[in-house]
This record gives structure tokens, sequence and C-alpha cells, in this order.
């Protein structure tokens, strides 16, 4: 019988009904799912609708800006602004957070990264947009960037939408994680990776090795030893990956294992790293550890860290439970811990 499968909206609507949530995740959903489609179509058609290349622009973290990054937040922007869920929005795109005019209701703030990987783009690699979910607390004001600064503990959902070979939404509530598939014939997501888990062990690590030069001795340790394979202490070989793609990235440990590093560096802990804190590697560390993985600094879980501004860069390693303790064992001996 055609159709078995969930839609995303039935799945959040059983879930809350399981769960017996008062959050309506069906709603705040909507409009991320909405936004998600059409980012998706717009990447899809690439070249042939003009979005490649270059916007001519700089974002707030100096970086030249896609065409594709604009059209993104754009859409990211417009679409959640709409269904009255949101009361503030802060993205990577954007310098300050945003209020959203006339949502007096918006119980929720949305963080979101619109478009991450842009750098493959042009050359057709997978990129995705990544978004975090937050209360609004009692009082706050959504234009006080303090309202957004809150420990990644405290997030209500995370997810990532994936424009790969096929366009995938991954999303956590806080229990476990599930995985659905666009159907762009009738343009629903549908239910695909249910309760997705992420394997202690593992034979596969992403970084980019283009840094060794400035890595810290754990890391350094920890990469020697993988690189030294069955003789080496490890007693197994291993395979490296790196796609510059964090989303593609996440997505591929989630689906097989492996870790993932773009640690603190002698060259970009100047900047506290490389990955944002409030819209990358919170909502990826709540999906990893929603998972059964682990998501740390190096030194101190993610979801800990108490942030100090919107833009804040931290390093990131997270993935294989037994792994990410590896690196933090490492981490705790070479600070004399
Ligand atoms: P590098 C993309 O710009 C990003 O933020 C992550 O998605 C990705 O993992 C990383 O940066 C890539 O960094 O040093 O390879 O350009």
């Amino acid at each position: 019988m055609p159709y078995q499968r969930i839609t995303l909206t039935h799945f959040l609507i059983q879930e809350q009904r399981r769960l017996g949530g008062s959050g309506s995740f069906t709603g705040l959903m909507t409009d991320i799912v909405f936004a998600c489609k059409m980012i998706a179509h717009e990447v899809n058609r690439g070249a042939l609708a003009g979005n490649l290349g270059l916007a001519g622009s700089e974002n707030v973290q100096g970086e030249e800006q896609k065409k594709l990054d604009v059209l993104a937040n754009d859409i990211f922007m417009q679409m959640n602004s709409r269904g009255g869920n949101y009361g503030g929005m802060a993205s990577e795109e954007l310098e300050d957070v945003h209020a959203v005019t006339g949502a007096a209701e918006g119980k929720y703030l949305l963080l979101f990264d619109p478009l991450d990987g842009s750098s493959n783009i042009d050359v057709n690699i997978s990129v995705g947009s990544i978004f975090s979910i937050l209360r609004l607390p009692d009082g706050a004001s959504c234009v006080d960037e303090a309202t957004y600064l809150q420990q990644g503990v405290q997030q209500v959902a995370a997810g990532y939408a994936l424009y790969g070979s096929s366009t995938m939404l991954v999303l956590t509530t806080g229990n476990g994680v599930n995985g659905f598939t666009l159907d762009t014939n009738v343009g629903m997501f549908l239910l695909t990776h249910p309760d997705m888990t992420i394997p202690a062990d593992t034979k596969e690590f992403a970084i980019n090795a283009s840094r060794s030069r400035f890595w810290e001795p754990p890391v350094r340790r920890y990469v020697d030893e993988c690189l030294a394979g069955k003789e080496g202490p490890r007693g197994k070989d291993f395979n490296m990956r790196w796609v510059a793609s964090m989303v593609a990235e996440v997505h591929r440990i989630l689906c097989r294992g492996g870790v993932f590093l773009y640690p603190a560096d002698a060259e970009n802990m100047k900047k506290g790293g490389k990955l944002r804190l409030m819209y990358e590697a919170n909502p990826m560390a709540f999906i990893v550890e929603q998972a059964g993985g682990g998501a740390s600094t190096g030194r101190t879980r993610i979801m800990d860290l108490k942030p100090t501004h919107l833009h804040q860069r931290v390093p990131v390693i997270l993935g294989s439970k037994t792994e990410v303790d590896k690196l933090v064992a490492y981490h705790a001996e070479a600070d004399g811990k």
C-alpha cells in the first residue's frame, strides 16, 4: 500500500500525544519546513536560476556571502516571521538579533545558520541549514541579545536540513533523533530514518588536516594514533573524511558513526575557534547527544557553555562517544588534570 511512511507533521502530533507535552512542535516546525523546502528548491536549481557565485557583500563574520547565503537567509526570515511562533530570530548572516514585529504571542526564539558549508555551493557538494529553538523567557525582550544567550541545555528542539542527493530534515525535540526525506512529488517530509543512533566506536575521523601545524598536542596525538593504524596504539586502521560542510559531516556520523573535529588551534583560538556556538555547535551537540554521541570543546561539554555573545566561536569535537571521551581524556592529560 503506498504512503506507508508517516509525514513529519503526523510524527510530531503523535510525539506530542505520546509525551503529553504542551509544546506545539508541529507549529514550531511548520514555518521551518516551508523554509527548508524553498531553500532546497533554490539550491537544486543552482546555475539554472543564476543562484551560484558571490552576492558582492560580506556577512557579520567578514566572510564573502554567496548569493544563496543571502537568499536562504531571506527565506528563513520571511517564512519564520509568519507563523507567530517566534518572538525573535538570530542568524549567522545578521549582526544583530531580529525581533519579529506583530508576533506578540511568539513564545520561542529561532537561531539559525541558513546555509552552512556555502563554500561548496559552486562545486555542487552538499550544504545544509542548521536551526536551534529556545524558549522566550517571560518578560524578556526579543531586541536584547542577552535574551538569546542561553546554554545549549536550554534548547527546546534542534535540527538541520541537508541539501544532498536527497533533501533530508533531521530533528530532535529532546526524545531521540529522527530523519525525514523530502518526497518532491508531493512536497512532504516522510519518516525514513527513525531513532537515529551513533555507534559508540568508529574507524572514521573528520578534520581539516591542512591546519595540522596549528594543532594542540592532544589533537595531534589523537590524529597521529589514528594514522598509525593497526600497528599503532589503536590497533586498527582509520579512514579520514573532510567535506567542509558540517551538516554533511554530522549526518554521516549519525548514519554510520565517526568523529568530527574543528578544535581550538594556535591560529583560530584568537577568535575562540572556528564554528559558532549558538547556531552551529549547540544545535549539532543537542542532536549528537540525543543520538547517543558526545559533543565537547575538548575541555567542556558544549551544551554546558555559558554564551557570552551571539556570534561566539568555540572548538568542536563531536560524534562517537568512545572517541570523544578519548579526546577529552587527552586534553585533560595535556592540561595536567
Ligand atoms: P574549512 C563551513 O564554512 C563551516 O562553517 C562548516 O560547515 C565546516 O565544517 C567548516 O566551516 C569548514 O571549514 O576550514 O574546511 O573551510
